[in-house]
């Protein structure tokens, strides 16, 4: 079965983890790059690496993001220099950020530098940016417009955030390689992270959407993962977010954005009485255990997933 995953960060990254298991190179995970930053004039692409360092099997597993054992010698060099400190690059990390930064002064484009990235690390899957071309999510605030990882890691995420916007997206297109996925695909996956900032960016690039529905019109089945269990975010602010966003904090909240989307949307245990009016948006609400806490229950929910996308 090919697979293609849509994914955020920590969330995504351990369903992709899981789905790598079951389905090896035959799965393709495209990845949001709105959260990406320069830094130190770099180019950190947190929410690809993070899904890279996870399906490496190399990621802190404590944080959910970096790699497992970091050391942060260039980063507290890097503030004897008088460089701000909020954003930390660990010292191996930093080595991810070089070689992209170098490929693409050289004139590479940024999935064919991730893809480097990923072969030398022995990822079997291919993960894929959602665009080569610039996109940079822009979070609305009561005291203005920040930059995304100003909101998410400099101010903790404690900001209500009344809009969202992606600057570069009318500049930016879906990739070739992401195309070609998804024209093969036999089910799509949507992981389990922020509807609104991870995978929101991801459907808005120019050609995604209409890709997803050639895919669909050809019996790929679409199956979403609720990021929304009991009302809450397991990590993130996606709880909040929807709320001070007009929506509902719930899986039901959740299937309402991606109504005409999927044709089915996976609910945790405890959300199981939202099963009838999410199937009443025309979607089918198969309940299982969605919080994933170690290597088996990844495996195990994407192997669910996967069983509702063959039905
Ligand atoms: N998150 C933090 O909370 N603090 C950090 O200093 C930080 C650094 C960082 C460096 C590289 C990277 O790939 C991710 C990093 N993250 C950090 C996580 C990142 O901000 C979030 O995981 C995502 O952007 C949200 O999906």
């Amino acid at each position: 079965m090919r697979v293609v995953a849509l994914a955020g960060g920590v969330g995504g990254a351990k369903l992709a983890h899981g789905l790598q298991a079951e389905a090896g190179a035959d799965l393709t995970v495209i990845v949001n790059t709105g959260d990406d930053l320069e830094r130190h004039g770099l180019l950190v692409c947190p929410d690809h690496d993070t899904v890279m360092y996870t399906l490496a099997g190399i990621a802190n597993r404590e944080w959910g993001w970096g790699i497992a054992g970091e050391t942060w010698n260039a980063a507290e060099q890097l503030a004897v220099y008088g460089e701000d400190s909020w954003f930390r690059l660990g010292d191996r990390d930093l080595a991810a950020h070089i070689v992209r930064t170098d490929r693409l002064r050289r004139g590479e484009r940024l999935t064919a530098v991730c893809r480097h990235l990923q072969r030398s690390l022995g990822v079997a899957a291919a993960i894929l940016p959602m665009a080569d071309e610039p996109v940079r999510t822009r979070v609305r605030a009561d005291d203005g417009w920040l930059e995304f990882q100003d909101y998410f890691v400099r101010r903790h995420q404690e900001p209500t955030v009344h809009e969202i916007r992606f600057d570069g997206m009318e500049s930016a297109s879906i990739t070739p390689e992401a195309r070609d996925a998804l024209a093969g695909a036999d089910a799509i996956v949507i992981c389990p992270s922020n509807p609104l900032v991870s995978i929101g960016p991801i459907l808005a690039v120019p050609g995604m959407q209409a890709a997803i529905a050639r895919a669909r019109a050809r019996g790929a089945r679409v199956v979403g993962v609720s990021p929304i269990i009991g009302g809450h975010a397991l990590k993130g602010p996606a709880d909040r977010m929807l709320v001070s966003m007009g929506h509902e904090s719930s899986a039901l909240g959740v299937a309402r954005l991606y109504a005409g989307l999927v044709d089915a949307l996976v609910i945790d245990a405890v959300d199981a009485a939202l099963a009838p009016a999410i199937a009443a948006l025309g979607m089918s609400a198969p309940v299982t255990e969605t919080i994933m806490t170690d290597d088996e229950s990844r495996r195990r929910l994407a192997a669910e997933t996967l069983a509702v996308a063959a039905r």
